[in-house]
């Protein structure tokens, strides 16, 4: 924790949406006004003392020469140039008709869009970039919210080590919603780039784990809130946000009586204009109490002030006139010559006398139909500094996790709500101060500050990593779906067997990962093939156990028991080519690269190329390939030139299965393929839905693999555990989805 809290020090990058001031073009060129809110006052103190850079949107699209600097800040900002048109899909569109309804679960609001998506991905590597140019080693990067949630991994590639965070201030939503996005498996690659991912609540936390889970075939860890990804681990954890609590508690004292509130009792709603925040359904609730409790006529006030929000999008315009239109028909069905049941006004107050309000408020009405926090909740409890009030809260808003003293109920059930108001008008003053200093303790403890300390905290700590894959989570992923088959396991060899090594003559099989391979072919229900991009002749006399199967070059070459050789009829046409490429790409004579002829294929390796010379290199190597007929195909630090003859390693596998087994070979044989290497991804592709795959090593880019697995540790224990599984005599087929 000492460690955790030195590092605690550590100067932060800020990614938010936006910068922490508006900007506007006035008639004396740009003019900042700082923004208020929770989240700047709290970050902006921490960047202050640390240092750093805080990298947003101004709001408006900036001209080239327009520079924009914060006079007399000890931290650095950097604008992150939007033009208006991308705004309307990035932000407009992407994050708020698309993931802010889906967040939300009211996915029948949800628009999917391409160019949106494709808008945002662009708009999301130019905060990367941002965040890129500013970052130190030993830095932290702080993401903000649903508008950024692929930078962590656009960063990530560019700057492997980084400390990436992320927070994410809405719901994350059940699996079964989040499914419904076309691009769901890249968000969760965007974010899972991170070191810590923060959500409000653990509900929303376990949502994210079942879809990195379910979807991407991710190992977590859910005593420890952890996932495996590749060969990172990243921290799941919840850290409920909190406000201001001294400020809104000072304001409340200060403020004067509020206008608003006349010889009436006010039930007082205050939201962003927002459908999530179940507007006309607390109106619908308030009819329902002068309906039920007529007693409350002339006597009660609902006080609605909504301030207005995304006026641009359709869905807030037609909001607006909804509740235009209810407002009206309620009033006008209750209203007598003295009094009007609903007062609404359709502005922002500020915040001083907000919390003026707030305190002179007998009941909030915090009903959203589904909400990441509500800081509307934690501000009304910090401000009964008086008369105490009674805060009736759905059941749907993050804050209903810790504030357990509110009155809970469900915004869509208008008698409840209706039943919950009238408990709250009628409650006595012990059980109102009981609640409201129970509230009030935990707000004051858990502030704002207490919300930034933790997660940095968090984020500085070193990470823990999943215990090793085990025999048992083999057995839960494979068990049922080998039983009664015979199993036809497909291994790569580099980077799969063995680890990446400096030169393919050094990759040796470890004699554990032998006797494991000795395990499976001495078993009659299980056939093993190695697939390699290496010469045929090269991958068996590495590995040398004859009951093998073994497929070279990408599979271009096949040789096995029971299996008649295979050698693609095409391939004459490029053996000699290659030795002509070969000696053009030894020519571009840079220090570090060196050429693997493999027959009809070969290999450019530049693993010990110095870094600054790569990329110039790989562009010559490529064209050099390609201008030879070739396929270029990249791999791990080379470039494969391969015959473009419509072969690689999946055509490879169903070759081996239709030859060894017959055409109707899923009938009697479960597939496993793993592979590390990007040419696998050739077989995860074509085996998706024929196999159950896994990906080995680094997550550094998107896999069509079912699962992923660390490093060759863990594929050593799966493969022990295909050599020692319980064997079945049934044959009978059964339902198990691959
Ligand atoms: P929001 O959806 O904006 O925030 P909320 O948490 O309620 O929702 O914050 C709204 C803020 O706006 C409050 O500070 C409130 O005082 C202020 N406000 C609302 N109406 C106002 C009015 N008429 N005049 C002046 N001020 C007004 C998102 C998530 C939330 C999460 C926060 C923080 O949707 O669930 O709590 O981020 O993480």
């Amino acid at each position: 924790m000492a460690k955790a809290q030195a590092e605690n020090e550590r100067p932060i990058l800020v990614l938010s949406n936006r910068l922490p001031f508006t900007v506007h073009r006035g008639s004396r060129g740009l003019e900042q006004r700082p923004s208020a809110g929770g989240l700047v006052s709290a970050l902006e103190p921490v960047l202050r003392k640390r240092g750093g850079t805080w990298i947003g949107w101004p709001g408006i699209e900036l001209q080239d020469k327009e520079q924009l600097e914060l006079e007399g800040a000890p931290y650095r900002v950097a604008p992150v140039r939007i033009t208006e048109k991308e705004a309307t899909r990035y932000y407009h569109g992407f994050s708020n008709r698309t993931l802010w309804p889906l967040f939300h679960s009211l996915h029948e609001r949800a628009r999917f869009d391409r160019r949106d998506w494709e808008t945002y991905r662009r708009v999301n590597q130019r905060f990367a970039d941002a965040a890129v140019s500013a970052y130190s080693p030993g830095d932290i990067a702080w993401v903000h919210d649903y508008h950024l949630m692929l930078t962590p991994q656009q960063m990530r590639l560019k700057v492997p080590d980084a400390q990436i965070a992320f927070f994410l201030h809405i719901p994350f939503p059940p699996y079964d919603i989040f499914r419904l996005l076309p691009w769901e498996e890249d968000l969760l690659w965007g974010l899972l780039a991170c070191d810590v991912i923060g959500f409000h609540v653990s509900g929303y936390a376990h949502n994210f784990l079942d879809c990195v889970e379910r979807r991407l075939g991710a190992r977590v860890d859910r005593e420890n809130m952890l996932v495996e990804h590749g060969d990172r681990t990243v921290q799941i954890g919840s850290f409920p946000i909190g406000i201001e609590f001294d400020l809104y508690e000072k304001q409340a004292l200060d403020a004067p009586p509020s206008k608003e509130v006349r010889h009436e009792r006010i039930v007082l709603g205050v939201d962003r204009l927002d459908y999530t925040k179940g507007i006309p359904e607390r109106i619908r609730a308030f009819e329902r109490l002068l309906e039920l409790y007529p007693d409350y006529r002339e006597e009660v006030v609902l006080l609605q002030i909504a301030v207005p929000s995304r006026s641009q999008v359709a869905e807030y315009k037609e909001l607006k006139r909804e509740i235009d239109e209810l407002v009206g028909r309620v009033n006008g069905r209750f209203a007598t010559s003295s009094w009007s049941p609903i007062r609404y006004l359709y502005r922002a107050v500020p915040q001083d006398r907000l919390a003026g309000l707030y305190r002179d408020a007998h009941v909030a009405l915090v009903t959203p139909l589904r909400d990441g926090m509500n800081l509307v909740a934690k501000e009304y409890v910090t401000c009964q500094v008086e008369d105490p009030g009674v805060l009736v809260l759905s059941r749907l808003a993050g804050a209903a996790e810790t504030m357990h003293e509110a009155l809970l109920v469900n915004p869509y059930n208008p008698d409840e709500c209706a039943e919950a108001m009238h408990r709250a008008l009628s409650m006595d003053e012990a059980e109102r101060g009981s609640r409201v200093a129970a509230l009030r303790r935990r707000e004051r403890r858990y502030n704002v500050d207490f919300w930034v300390r933790s997660f940095l905290t968090a984020a500085a700590e070193d990470r823990q990593t999943l215990r090793p894959a085990s025999h048992s989570e083999f057995e839960t992923w494979l068990g049922a779906y080998l039983s009664g088959y015979q199993c036809a396991l497909f291994l790569d060899y580099d980077g799969t067997l063995t680890p990446i090594v400096d030169h393919p003559s050094k990759a040796l099989l470890a004699d554990s990962m032998r006797s494991a391979l000795e395990a499976c072919a001495e078993r009659a229900d299980t056939d093993v093939a190695i697939v390699s991009g290496r010469k045929l002749e090269d991958v068996r006399s590495h590995v040398t156990d004859p009951r093998l199967t073994y497929a070279g070059n990408h599979g271009l070459e096949v040789s096995g028991p029971d299996l008649p050789p295979f050698r693609h009829e095409d391939l004459v046409h490029y053996l000699s080519r290659t030795d002509d490429l070969a000696k053009e790409l030894e020519r571009l004579g840079v220090e570090g690269a060196w050429t693997e002829r493999k027959g009809p294929t070969l290999t450019f390796h530049y693993r010990k190329v110095a870094e600054p010379k790569r990329d110039a290199l790989i562009e010559e190597a490529r064209s050099l390939i390609i201008a030879s007929g070739f396929q270029a195909r990249d791999a791990h630090c080379a470039v494969e030139a391969r015959p473009p003859i419509g072969w690689d390693k999946g055509r490879a596998v169903l070759h081996i299965l239709r030859s060894r087994y017959g055409r109707a070979w899923s009938e009697r044989v479960r597939v496993i393929y793993v592979g590390d290497d990007l040419t696998d991804e050739d077989a995860f592709r074509l085996l998706a839905g024929l196999a159950i795959t896994f990906r080995v090593g680094p997550a550094d880019v998107p896999t069509a693999a079912s699962r992923q697995l660390p490093n060759v540790d863990a594929v050593k224990a799966l493969v022990e555990w295909v050599g020692q599984r319980e064997t079945f005599e049934s044959h009978t087929p059964r339902l198990v989805d691959a």
